[in-house]
């Protein structure tokens, strides 16, 4: 709060200022090799979708090119593509996943 010299403190409601944050859209790209098994597992475990959902988010990459996976803040989204970078990689699949401003 404010001090008003003769040492009283006053103490204010704060305004409402601070935004909501971004968010940002996690998407996987198709590709001809990836396994749809693997991209069904990666939909499950880093996004936590049930097995129905991750079936029809996988197949619609595969017939569109590309699908959202979930929308998150900047350093949420962030790490979860670095997850599944890594993932992919170590995997030897040639996954690609990115971030867009939602
Ligand atoms: N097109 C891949 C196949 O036929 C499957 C696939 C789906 C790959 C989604 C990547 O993001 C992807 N095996």
């Amino acid at each position: 709060g404010k001090d008003e010299g003769d040492g009283a403190v006053v103490v204010e409601r704060q305004t409402q200022k601070t935004e909501p944050p971004r968010l940002y859209q996690v998407l996987l790209l198709n590709d001809d090799f990836t396994p749809m098994e693997f991209v069904v597992m990666v939909l499950q475990e880093f996004f936590r979708h049930d097995l129905d959902t991750a079936t029809q988010i996988m197949l619609k990459i595969h017939h569109e090119g590309r699908g959202v996976c979930g929308v998150f803040t900047k350093d949420v989204a962030a790490t979860k593509v670095e997850l599944v970078l890594a993932a992919s990689r170590r995997a030897g699949h040639p996954l690609q996943c990115i971030m867009e401003a939602a």
